[in-house]
């Protein structure tokens, strides 16, 4: 990411390496052969998702700042925090009903925000074991997840509460394991998508409460006016609120960065306020979800093409929310 005071930076390390000097790091999520529950660990917050198998090269997503970094556990939660950002991981374990304990773990995430005092989130991930799966009362596990979002979101921020940009997607196993990144003093401004409907507004047909997330969130740090960084949440091929070219993983790519491009438009950002704009060739890191190892050279080729050779991408195979979408595509525009 790009630098500022008290800069927030994310890197993709390949193998243990040394944090820079002069850095500090807030968060590490390490997408393991396995999950691994959050935890302070030499003085940062870090998390394992179960993502790849044994045999996939592993990758660990780190988040530095330039200030030195307080740390510790609320409830489940590791979190970590420099006076302007904080890092926090958490992890729902594996259960028949995930309404109630995400409820829970969202208010606690809400809880800490507040005590800490971080109000503005730019960014969460989550990944959802068995994803598509029934849970124990035959609801898909994915509905049942957004139905304790939606409750927690409606107590702390109301019915219309605003979200940002958001991943939620399929993880090998180990339950729910997520993770959120939020400022104190920075602006955060999220955005929509005019070739979709908002997820908070999708009709019940996908579920009994909606997925609160927003298509992107711009972030700005403090003392910087124009637009900041903008995280792209989880993008597939979805117009309006439907899928669109189930089974055809090649038009799903199409539909996919098509989307990511319109979000990310000067056209789409000066709608929504900031005098900005940026193509696909800006992201820098970029995580690929490919439903099935087979589409994976189809998806390479279309990345490669449509992102900057510059980009780090990272692809992964595993479920999506529906289960007709074969892709979906995140990054972060520095
Ligand atoms: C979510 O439910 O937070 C979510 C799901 C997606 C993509 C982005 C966000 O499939």
């Amino acid at each position: 990411m790009a630098t500022y005071p008290h800069g927030l930076r994310c890197r993709l390390v390949r193998s243990p390496e040394a944090t820079p000097s002069g850095r500090h790091v807030l968060g590490r999520v390490a997408f393991l052969g396995h999950h691994s529950a959050p935890a302070v660990r030499a003085g940062a917050s870090e998390i394992g998702i179960h993502l790849v198998g044994a045999e996939v090269e592993r990758v660990t997503e780190v988040w530095e700042t330039d200030s030195p970094v307080v740390s510790g556990m609320y409830q489940d939660l590791a979190y970590a925090h420099d006076g302007e950002y904080l890092f926090c991981a958490g992890q729902v374990p594996e259960g028949g009903s995930y309404r109630e304990p995400v409820r829970n773990a969202y208010r606690a995430a809400f809880d800490l925000i507040g005590k800490l005092d971080y109000p503005h989130v730019m960014r969460i991930w989550h990944f959802i074991g068995d994803i598509n799966r029934a849970n124990a009362d035959g609801m898909e596990i994915y509905r049942d997840f957004c139905l304790g979002r939606a409750e927690a979101v409606d107590h702390h921020l109301g019915r219309a509460g605003d979200m940002p940009a958001a991943t939620g997607i399929g993880a090998l196993g180990g339950g729910i394991s997520w993770y959120l990144l939020a400022s104190r003093s920075g602006r955060v401004r999220n955005l929509e998508n005019p070739l979709q409907v908002p997820a908070p507004s999708y009709p019940h047909l996908y579920g009994p409460r909606p997925p609160k997330f927003a298509r992107a969130t711009s972030f700005s740090p403090p003392g910087i006016d124009g637009a900041g960084d903008l995280f792209v949440a989880g993008t597939a091929s979805i117009l309006g609120h439907e899928t669109v070219h189930a089974g055809d993983i090649a038009k799903q790519c199409d539909v996919t960065l098509g989307n990511m491009a319109m979000v990310m438009s000067r056209e789409n950002l000066l709608a929504h306020g900031i005098d900005d704009g940026r193509t696909l060739k800006d992201l820098r890191f970029v995580k690929v979800y490919v439903r099935r190892a087979e589409d994976l050279p189809v998806v390479r080729a279309a990345c490669a093409a449509a992102f900057s050779d510059t980009a780090e991408i990272v692809y992964f195979t595993v479920d999506i929310c529906r289960s007709d979408l074969l892709v979906e595509i995140e990054g972060i525009a520095p």
